[in-house]
């Protein structure tokens, strides 16, 4: 591996699993922790590591002390860390794998291989069909029953990766492609483009003349485990990461009309290349023809003029309808990321979250935010800082000083409340009405029936202090399936409530999702983008938010924090 080529992601990701590997062996939480916190802090830094001319800085970024330092100092001088290669030697390092079924953690995952010398998931499953696990000590039936759950869980998702996943280390590839000076421009396409939640391959195109550099240049890339195939205009790899990137070289003329091939969505391909054949055309990924004439292709635009189209944003390009809205100039003007005013749900020290009050104004406002609306946890959530009704006062005191101070910016004080099984709020309406802005979630219980899940969320919607319902179905992309719930009769009760759905911007929940936020727009809710930012940086998470919205079709009038500050508080009053 060349050095200089080491990014933040693939530091992180050995970090993590280094954790991963001391965890399962049993080592001290606080060592753990230590390596948990030093990845979280990378992954969100701004500044690539590598390129730190004073390797000495390491130390004093935040969560990351003397003895993680000089490791990572030793692995960026060298390529390597001495440490990691032997903790990979030991027998635990293959069963981290486990950790990523939903109910294994790393207690279960040292005591099936201790005992029953179980290593892989197949191995797992088999033994749990065969009750083997339930008379292990502290397991049982029910754990055993969630681990046969999980495992199918993994399963489904195993073609598929998170948007979260693929998203970073799809642009460090697209960023190192970019150093080529071969290599004129350069497009992430496919459902990366289309901003999808979970991706089963990454599609780049790339603008050069001189394929065989471009083609030998993708081949060495460091993230590159084994070269899938290489010809003259395609290439693909299968990352270190198991996931597949093909590479696409095409000549400037033919950009647009690859662009928009490569973006898809078939089904959406399907149609256009249809409307062209009505018109007596030919439409593929080299251009658009008339007879052997090309007349056209070099930009997207140019392929959507031929069949009368206006230019249709990748979000929108699945065949559910943008072509007939294209045709009676019925698009949607989707929301944008500049649209976006302020962000109603973030976290801070005051809980669970890593930066200060004043650290996230600050944040917020540099973003060109007008305000931000801090919700911070209720007690009952399982964390161990809950804002009681005391400390969610000394809070808003906090913010009312900080306000004083700042201008032009508006802190809203707001609690992240837990809704309990029954549907009642875990702080009284008494604390709750001093508040700006009330944002209200499921955090427990998530195997409740669909009608009482559903009972217990239209109570909290009924609540006259309720805004906002956060992450609306609970699903973690990948870990978690939604919970059962009505929607039908969740976006009812919010349209007689006027209370507002939350589109989750936290790239693992993106909660509405695409699907769900277009029939809020049909039903009249509005929805509100939100990071559930835990430190400064995730600010940046708007992005997933907005495009997952746009995939449903919002405009910004559909959204609450488009509004200034004086609209929206108009609004929550
Ligand atoms: P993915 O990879 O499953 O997350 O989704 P996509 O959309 O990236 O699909 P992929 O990688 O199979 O293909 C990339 C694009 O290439 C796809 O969005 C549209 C285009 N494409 C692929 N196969 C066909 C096809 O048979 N016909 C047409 N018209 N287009 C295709
Ligand atoms: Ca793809």
């Amino acid at each position: 591996m060349k050095r200089h080529s080491i990014t933040n992601q693939q530091i992180a990701d050995m970090l993590t699993h280094i954790s991963q590997i001391l965890s399962i062996k049993g080592e001290n939480p606080f060592k753990i922790r230590a390596y948990v916190k030093a990845a979280q802090t990378i992954e969100s830094l701004t500044d690539q590591l590598a390129a730190f001319e004073d390797k000495e800085k390491i130390s004093k970024l935040p969560g990351i002390g003397e003895g993680i330092a000089k490791k990572l100092k030793e692995f960026l001088e060298t390529g390597k860390l001495k440490y990691y290669e032997e903790l990979k030697q030991s027998e635990y390092a293959p069963l981290t794998e486990f950790l990523k079924i939903p109910g294994m953690g790393p207690k279960h995952t040292k005591l099936v291989y201790d005992r029953l010398g179980i290593s892989t998931i197949e191995q797992l499953q088999k033994a749990a069909e065969e009750g083997k696990l339930r008379n292990l000590p502290g397991l049982g039936d029910r754990v055993e029953q969630n681990i046969l759950r999980g495992i199918k869980q993994v399963q489904k998702y195993k073609e598929r990766f998170p948007l979260a996943f693929i998203f970073p280390r799809a642009h460090d590839i697209s960023e190192a492609l970019k150093e080529k000076k071969e290599i004129k421009s350069l497009l992430l396409a496919g459902s990366l483009r289309r901003m999808r939640d979970t991706i089963a391959d990454v599609d780049i195109l790339a603008v050069s003349e001189q394929n065989e550099k471009v083609m030998a240049a993708f081949v060495r890339l460091p993230q590159v485990q084994k070269v899938l195939a290489k010809g003259h205009t395609r290439s693909s790899i299968l990352t270190r990461d198991n996931f597949q990137v093909d590479l696409r070289v095409v000549a400037p003329e033919s950009f647009g009309a690859a662009a928009h091939y490569f973006t898809g969505s078939k089904a959406h391909n399907i149609r256009i290349r249809s409307l062209g054949v009505e018109q007596g055309l030919k439409i593929n990924e080299y251009g658009v023809f008339k007879g052997n004439q090309k007349i056209g292709g070099a930009t997207e635009e140019e392929v959507f003029k031929s069949v009368a189209l206006p230019y249709i944003p990748p979000e929108l390009r699945e065949d559910l309808g943008e072509i007939e809205a294209a045709q009676n100039g019925k698009l949607p003007r989707l929301v944008g990321l500049t649209d976006i005013k302020g962000d109603l749900h973030v976290h801070t020290d005051w809980t669970d979250g890593i930066n200060s009050l004043e650290q996230m104004a600050v944040a917020a406002k540099k973003r060109g935010y007008q305000y931000i609306a801090v919700c911070d946890h209720s007690p009952t959530v399982g964390i161990t800082r809950g804002l009681t009704a005391e400390r969610l006062i000394s809070q808003m005191e906090a913010i009312a000083a900080l306000n004083r101070k700042l201008d032009d910016f508006r802190i809203l004080c707001g609690i992240e409340v837990d809704i309990r099984s029954d549907g009642r709020l875990d702080l009284e309406n008494s604390v709750l009405k001093q508040l700006d802005i009330v944002v209200a979630a499921v955090h427990t219980r998530f195997a409740q029936p669909r009608e009482e899940m559903t009972r217990r969320i239209v109570k909290a919607i009924e609540n006259p202090f309720v805004h906002i319902i956060a992450h609306p179905t609970g699903r973690l992309i990948g870990k978690r399936e939604p919970y059962e719930v009505n929607m039908d009769t969740i976006m009812d009760a919010c349209r007689a409530n006027e209370t507002v759905l939350e589109l989750n911007a936290y790239p693992e929940r993106l909660d509405l999702s695409d699907i769900n936020c277009r029939k809020a727009k049909e039903k009249g809710v509005k929805i509100a983008i939100s990071t559930d930012a835990h430190r400064d940086s995730h600010l940046d998470l708007i992005t997933f938010g907005v495009a997952t919205a746009r995939r449903g079709w919002i405009e910004p009038e559909d959204v609450l924090n488009t509004l200034p500050l004086t609209a929206l508080l108009k609004f929550l009053e």
